[in-house]
């Protein structure tokens, strides 16, 4: 008798804390995070665009929430580093672009989005272009990604032809073998890869939206029971620019407008796939690029891909969550890719790393709220190198060093002393009377300058002291 009390006790026990924790998975939101490849601010209709047609991205923006002060950074690796690991890129030794020669990566021991996730059960996957190191130990799979299935570094790229590890039916094109793809590599023709192998050499880039976008859709489908993170980084709009046979030279406006309008589709395909699995109230979108335009438009801001002005760094960022975030609203306040990490963790009640400091804040408070008061005024803007390039506090945007490499953007209109700009001395601009850095007013605010030369040098120099290294490829997994 006593042993019968005493096991219906352990059982029920056992049920309520399996009942518990259905329910802990129960409230769990889905997050897919829908990462462009070199989308300017002024791409897609939501952001002012009126030549290219985004009715997918427009009725997410009219169902969420659009942020316009959203910093990633100027180029592709670095911005990557930001959104992975909460953390300033030059914090964690990333440079701004791998290449198929580098021998680096994000360091293993890095812990990232995924691997917060993971801590609560997520299903995740990467289906996209991933660029933070192509050799084995870097690979999105040995990050907490269960999956993944796309390209390892920018399809302008070409193929390392030492280490990669071809699978047994690999699909050789465009005449194309293994023999040949060792000899060496040819500009524009990557890997396309599943898992730690590459399936197909070289990757049909024409078909990667609709391939990635129907990927996508297939987890999402097999994820019903279970909370998932779904990461989509397109290939898409960087160059070389290619859209599929249904979308090529439909959109009147050259092959970006055709990409464009393909990413759009496929927003619209995963848009449709939540709602028909009735997953839509509790699933968080986002919607995001890496770096300013490269072929398209960053206006209303100044520069483009490359540069610290805003058009280099400022992205288009749509956030959506029936029911959580008020639909058709607008958040100005400074928010990043790099706070992403500390959000969803917030999300989802999952722990931040305590051996290590990171950089970005959980914004949850503005995804709630429109009127919303600052998380953090201060953002930092890291060059490809890793030196600090300029710091922005509330309105002002103070650059520490020459705003952009020669040619790469020319003076912003109305420039009333572009000579300034680019000589000795320091450029300040005030973002809420000049958004677009036409003039540079530090010879009247010496105490601005003079506040945010103090406040980079303090930051920089605790990011120096904290710095953790890169990974360094030394051969084998
Ligand atoms: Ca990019």
């Amino acid at each position: 008798m006593r042993f019968m009390l005493l096991l219906t006790v352990c059982l029920l026990g056992l049920s309520m804390r399996s009942g518990s924790l259905a329910a802990e998975r129960d409230s769990l939101p889905n997050i897919v995070l829908i990462f462009i490849d070199d989308m300017g601010y002024g791409d897609i209709g939501p952001f002012g665009n009126t030549k290219v047609k985004t009715p997918h991205l427009d009725t997410f923006a009219a169902e969420g929430m659009k942020f316009t002060s959203f910093y990633a950074t100027p180029v592709c690796s670095m911005s990557r580093t930001c959104l992975m690991t909460g953390c300033y890129n030059a914090r964690v030794s990333v440079p701004g672009v791998l290449f198929p020669n580098s021998k680096i990566g994000l360091h293993p021991d890095e812990i990232t989005l995924a691997e917060i996730l993971k801590q609560k059960g997520y299903a995740t996957t990467c289906i996209g272009k991933w660029h933070l190191g192509h050799h084995q130990p870097f690979l999105p799979t040995k990050q907490g990604f269960d999956t993944y299935f796309g390209i390892p570094y920018s399809n302008d790229m070409a193929i390392d032809p030492q280490s990669a590890r071809f699978a047994k039916d690999c699909v050789f094109r465009e005449g194309m073998t293994e023999e040949k793809a060792r000899q060496g590599s040819i500009r524009n023709t990557v890997p396309l890869m599943r898992g730690v192998e590459v399936v197909e050499y070289p990757a049909d880039q024409a078909t990667l939206t609709e391939r990635y976008t129907a990927e996508a859709v297939k987890f999402i489908q097999a994820q019903k029971e279970q909370p998932f993170f779904l990461y989509l980084p397109h290939t898409m709009v960087h160059g070389p620019l290619a859209a599929s046979e249904r979308f090529r030279g439909k959109s009147g406006q050259g092959l970006l407008g055709d990409a464009i309008e393909e990413l759009d589709w496929s927003v619209g395909q995963i848009m449709h796939t939540l709602k028909d699995l009735q997953l839509d109230n509790k699933t968080l979108v986002i919607f995001t690029s890496d770096n300013g335009a490269a072929a398209g438009s960053s206006a209303p801001w100044r520069g483009k891909k490359g540069t610290n002005y805003e058009g280099g760094v400022r992205e288009p960022c749509l956030m959506r969550w029936p029911g959580r975030i008020p639909a058709g609203t607008s958040c100005s306040q400074i928010a990043g890719n790099i706070d992403l990490l500390p959000t969803f963790a917030k999300l989802v009640g999952a722990e931040l790393p305590k051996n290590r400091v990171l950089d970005g804040r959980d914004i949850s408070s503005l995804l709630f709220d429109p009127k919303a008061g600052p998380v953090r005024d201060t953002h930092l803007y890291f060059a490809a190198n890793q030196s600090l390039a300029a710091i922005r506090q509330a309105d002002w945007k103070l650059f520490l060093t020459t705003p952009a490499p020669k040619g790469k953007a020319k003076p912003g209109k109305g420039a009333k002393n572009a000579d300034s700009e680019t000589g000795a001395g320091p450029v300040l601009y005030n973002l809420a009377t000049d958004p677009a850095e036409t003039t540079n007013v530090a010879s009247m605010h010496p105490e601005i300058v003079a506040k945010l030369q103090a406040e980079a040098a303090q930051r920089l120099a605790e990011i120096q002291e904290h710095r953790r290294p890169v990974g360094q490829f030394t051969g084998g997994e």
